[in-house]
């Protein structure tokens, strides 16, 4: 085999211009791509049955927030919402786009027993994908999520890694040919009793893999966006980290891991409560970091909205006032000027589960 330089995909500028604007000054990302059996557990917290009208209620009230666009420069949907509409009957990807809100599309197809390992997971969805995402383009979003999980205590295995690795840059080459600008998401998950030492020489090991094998499939760094796990304790160590010092160990991984070209880093709060994932994302953007170090949460961001909802028509007005909130808390953050005052004594509470699988 030969040495050939790839031709750039007939989308580069496009996707270099549609990653630029979500890693925009100030904004990031509104993660509600929870898929039909997720959904349906945030659902039944509020005592709400999964069904596809209530479904819908919910992802109204989310995108129809005023002035949401102001703090939200992206929202990764599910493919049912994709394609469908608010309860006024207008196409939800069209309130994101007149919200100046870009819409994704969650592209992967979930986490399943990964055979010859320690009780691991690997995550499916390649086949088909190159159509799958050219139809989701056609539909209107413009860039992609593909979530795959790294467990601690389970291992984590080589044989782990590298399928998450691989897996992860499949779906990059495959969603930047079809236009797709493709979130790059490793969750590395809370459980365990490790401290954070641990979790950042696991989180080294997976970025290393991760990066080999981007670079292998061609995958230009201008056109992706990464969706990491902050570097923290494990949920059940004794020793709790500050925000300093979660800051401190996730920029230094950064600094040795991920090149510059690569535009946002766009974090997920897995578990995290809705203010300790402000204060960590804030302490992160004191320093001057060579990529937009921002936000792609979905429980710290819906955590109170859900809850204020509760699923009556009453409170709606409430809940998008929740959400505005928390989006503003996190734009503060990412602008490095977040000063907790105010804060709910709820937004405080962690929403970590013990060996939680969605
Ligand atoms: C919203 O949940 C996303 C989809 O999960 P499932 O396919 O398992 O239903 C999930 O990928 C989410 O976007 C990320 O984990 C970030 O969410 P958190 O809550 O960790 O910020």
């Amino acid at each position: 085999p030969s040495l050939t330089v790839r031709a750039a995909s007939s989308y580069a500028d496009e996707l270099v211009k549609t990653a630029k604007t979500v890693a925009s000054k100030g904004r990031g990302i509104l993660a509600m791509d929870e898929s039909n059996a997720t959904c349906g557990k945030r659902l039944a917290s509020i005592g709400l049955e999964n069904t596809e009208a209530n479904r819908q209620a919910y992802r109204t009230l989310l995108v129809t927030v005023p002035e949401l666009g102001q703090y939200i420069s992206g929202a990764i949907l599910f493919e049912e919402t994709l394609y469908q509409s608010t309860t006024d009957g207008k196409k939800i990807v069209d309130v994101l786009v007149e919200q100046k809100i870009i819409p994704g599309i969650k592209v992967d197809k979930g986490l399943v027993p990964l055979a010859g390992s320690n009780d691991e997971s690997w995550c499916q969805g390649l086949d088909g994908l190159a159509s799958r995402t050219a139809a989701y383009y056609q539909q209107g979003a413009r860039f992609a999520k593909w979530r795959t999980v790294v467990s601690i205590p389970n291992g984590p295995s080589e044989l782990a890694v590298t399928e998450a690795a691989w897996g992860l840059a499949r779906y990059a080459a495959i969603a930047q040919d079809n236009g797709l600008v493709p979130i790059v998401e490793p969750e590395i998950l809370l459980d365990g009793e490790h401290g954070i030492e641990r979790t950042f020489e696991v989180a080294q090991k997976v970025w290393n893999k991760v990066f080999f094998y981007l670079a292998e499939n061609n995958v230009m760094y201008e056109g992706i966006l990464l969706k990491p796990s902050m570097v923290t304790p494990g949920a059940e160590c004794k020793d709790r980290a500050t925000p300093q010092q979660v800051a401190d160990y996730t920029l230094k991984l950064l600094q040795r891991r991920i090149p510059p070209a690569v535009p946002g880093i766009m974090f997920l709060s897995g578990g995290q409560s809705e203010v300790e994932a402000t204060q960590n994302l804030n302490a992160m953007n004191q320093s001057t970091n060579p990529w937009h170090v921002s936000f792609s949460y979905a429980r710290a961001l819906q955590n109170t909205c859900l809850k204020t909802w509760g699923g009556r028509p009453e409170n709606v007005k409430a809940a998008q006032e929740a959400l505005l909130i928390r989006a503003k808390a996190n734009s503060l953050a990412q602008l490095g000027k977040y000063t907790g005052e105010g804060e709910s004594e709820a937004a405080k509470q962690g929403m970590f589960v013990k060996g939680y699988s969605y």
